[in-house]
């Protein structure tokens, strides 16, 4: 594997930009709020300058999500697709062949033209141009170097901040930092988000639309997932488990337990969290979270813990998809934890 690393820097990404006239904007499937607002900051500042621009998100979209975006701003594909005839193709808040699933075979169709805005540690060789910096917490600080760079406006000075580009960068630097909680909120996050409040962002309302805004069917989810709680390593690591026959019984779909893996990280002595979700038969997906222990033990690294089952994303953050029954993956799991 290349190291996954910035082959280009933002001066030249703008300047790639500003000389394309039909941009394709695409980011990860089933998109979060800095993959979300990366593809909403960008596609509103390209706008501004007068391209035309597609934008698309993949896979499941909460409705929490698709409420960042205007009525027909962004299309999901494979419902639609995205041209290949487009000049240029943004790809942001991933670089990595297994969150863009749907769209691996156009991006091969349009590989040599596909520029990428990342700030994970790991990924593939899908973006030829691409700017890395995973001391960024949110793929957002980075775009907003980008609109900064094309000289767009963070609010359109005859409009509101609803729907503004500023709006979409603040989701996103709110969303990955946990709400600036978690390490990688630092100073310059901060200081972004002061920038951002300043012109106007309503951080209550994009709070309420974001976190407050699920359906019913989330608290039964909730109480299956918490009843599946089993402790491990002497109370330090928690995995839960949710099958398909949870979410028959709670009525539930897929985008009714965005975050639930958090829920454990309220307990003192748990420093990292695990749901094993069955998204259909055969296949299970398996988010990782963690938070920095009050002993003097690192924090636990999931994104390298991830990596052991393929899976990826961030160190306190992290994801893996198995192919495999929810019983299957969950031994699996348990096989690594005896290593942790
Ligand atoms: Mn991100």
């Amino acid at each position: 594997m290349k190291r996954y690393a910035s082959t280009s820097d933002l001066p030249s990404i703008a300047a790639r930009l500003r000389g394309a006239s039909h941009i394709t904007i695409l980011t990860h499937s089933k998109p979060d709020g800095d993959a979300a607002g990366s593809l909403l900051a960008l596609a509103r500042a390209l706008r501004a300058i007068g391209k035309r621009v597609d934008a698309f998100f993949t896979g499941i979209v909460e409705a929490n999500i698709m409420g960042l975006a205007r009525d027909g701003e962004v299309l999901v594909a494979p419902a639609a697709m995205p041209s290949v005839t487009t000049d240029v193709v943004v790809l942001v808040d991933t670089g990595a062949w297994s969150q863009v699933e749907p769209l691996q075979e156009y991006l091969r169709a349009v590989a040599g033209r596909v520029i990428g805005l990342d700030h994970h540690a790991r990924g593939d060789e899908i973006a030829g141009d691409r700017v890395v910096d995973p001391s960024l917490a949110s793929a957002t600080q980075l775009v907003v170097k980008l609109v900064d760079e094309l000289g767009v406006p963070l609010v359109d000075p005859n409009g509101t901040p609803h729907f503004s580009i500023a709006e979409a960068v603040f989701a996103g630097l709110a969303t990955d930092t946990g709400w600036f909680r978690f390490q990688s909120a630092n100073a310059g996050v901060y200081a972004l988000a002061a920038r951002l409040l300043a012109l106007g962002v309503d951080k209550t309302s994009l709070y309420q639309r974001l976190e407050e805004n699920w359906r019913p069917a989330r608290l039964g989810m909730m109480a299956r997932a918490l009843s599946s709680l089993t402790f491990h390593h002497g109370g330090r690591v928690t995995m839960m488990r949710l099958s398909q026959q949870d979410f028959a019984d709670a009525r539930a779909a897929q985008d009714d337990i965005g975050g639930l893996v958090n829920m454990p990280l309220s307990i003192g002595t748990v420093e990292m969290s695990i749901i094993l979700t069955e998204s259909e038969p055969q296949v299970t997906k398996v988010s990782f979270r963690s938070k920095p222990s009050l002993s003097a033990s690192p924090t636990i690294d999931v994104n390298a813990f991830a990596a052991r089952f393929g899976g990826g994303g961030h160190t306190q953050a992290a994801g893996a998809r198995f192919k495999l029954s929810l019983h299957e993956a969950q031994r699996e799991v348990e096989r690594e934890l005896e290593t942790l």
